[in-house]
């Protein structure tokens, strides 16, 4: 079996794209879905995901992969009410599990998901990307955020709620005493808790990497390279306890090898996002194409890593430019990432072909 390749989906009028157009797509099997209008720490009800199912029923998609289920700050802060979005979390999953879901991507960054200064940048071809200016980021977190929120073009984005955003002083209060260390605990204790549960539903958590991979305003951020994830892996020595690697997450520091990362810990990869990220001198990035040589996370390189790995789990192209005049959500339009989706199929079977 090879890879199974995915398509992230925002929902039924939540994205300005159909079930339809990604249907078009080559060798889509999984749509990457989430109840997009659930706030963190809530029980995701099961008509709720049985009318996704049916909707993605018709096209003949399954909803292996969810992304995400988000953890409430209570969890991630280590608040006593944290056990009480723990039992929540647990029900989803049992929930999900109903439906055949078999991976959960989530994150554990400290108040915001992804963050970029801009999300509209000229790539020099008439195309836009998303950017990271370093300097932007010493400055207020509260511009950024109504910066962002701002730009959605009216739809939601999950790690980006306006009902957080609205109380980020409250937050960034409740933050200032967790630690680095503290965070890695409070990690440990959600995952303790909810591993049984993985276990007996069969059903893979699989935590993304922080992004960028660095503190920002101040607040830590845990999964930043190979060691931090060695750490997290040994943390909790379970099969259930897995990574979605983002290597565009981690391709925004250059000392990072995705490639390499692949390699050592494929059995505990259980979903990948492909990403291409372009560096300057002066710390900025931006995304980049697929294509190997427009940019400098080394796609070719992982993409063979996988196939060396023989990995059958869950693949999906990350954020693509916004080609051609597309509305679309910052990230996620469907040109780009339809591109993105056949240029990993080149390599994949290009890859099959010659090892035959
Ligand atoms: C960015 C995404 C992330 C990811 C979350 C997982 O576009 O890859 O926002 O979905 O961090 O919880």
């Amino acid at each position: 079996m090879p890879m199974q390749m995915g398509f992230r989906w925002y929902g039924e009028g939540n994205d300005s794209i159909s079930l339809s157009d990604i249907k078009q797509i080559p060798g889509v099997t999984s749509i990457v879905w989430a109840l997009h209008h659930k706030q963190p720490g809530e029980v995701w009800e099961k008509e709720e995901i049985a009318e996704v199912k049916k909707q993605l029923d018709e096209y003949g998609f399954n909803m292996d992969v969810v992304e995400s289920v988000n953890v409430h700050d209570d969890i991630k802060v280590g608040l006593p009410t944290r056990d009480k979005y723990i039992e929540n979390y647990i029900q989803t999953i049992r929930n999900l599990k109903e439906f055949g879901v078999k991976v959960i991507c989530y994150n554990f960054m400290p108040i915001f998901d992804w963050t970029r200064t801009d999300l509209f940048h000229p790539v020099g071809d008439g195309s836009t990307a998303l950017y990271y200016e370093k300097s932007k980021i010493h400055d207020d977190p509260k511009e950024m955020a109504d910066y962002i929120l701002n730009n959605l073009n009216g739809m939601t984005f999950p790690g980006w709620e306006p009902e957080r955003m609205a109380r980020l002083d409250e937050l960034f209060e409740l933050y200032r005493p967790v630690t680095k260390e503290k965070l890695w605990e409070n990690l440990k204790y959600f995952l303790e808790a909810i591993m049984p549960v993985c276990r007996e539903c069969d059903i893979k958590m699989a935590i993304h990497q922080d992004d960028p991979p660095w503190d920002i305003f101040g607040l830590p951020r845990l999964l930043v390279d190979e060691a931090a994830i060695e750490r997290f892996l040994k943390m909790v020595d379970d099969p259930y306890n897995c990574l979605t690697l983002c290597s565009g997450s981690l391709g925004a520091n250059p000392n990072n090898n995705v490639a390499d990362i692949v390699r050592k810990h494929c059995d505990r990869i259980a979903f990948a996002h492909i990403r291409n990220v372009k560096h300057f001198e002066n710390g900025d990035f931006s995304e980049a194409s697929h294509r190997d040589c427009d940019g400098d996370t080394g796609i070719v390189d992982i993409v063979k890593a996988y196939h060396d790995c023989g990995y059958e789990g869950y693949i999906r192209p990350d954020h693509g430019r916004h080609l051609w005049g597309e509305k679309c959500r910052p990230g996620y339009g469907l040109y780009d990432r339809a591109l993105g989706i056949m240029y990993i199929w080149g390599i994949w079977d290009m890859l099959d072909k010659m090892g035959k």
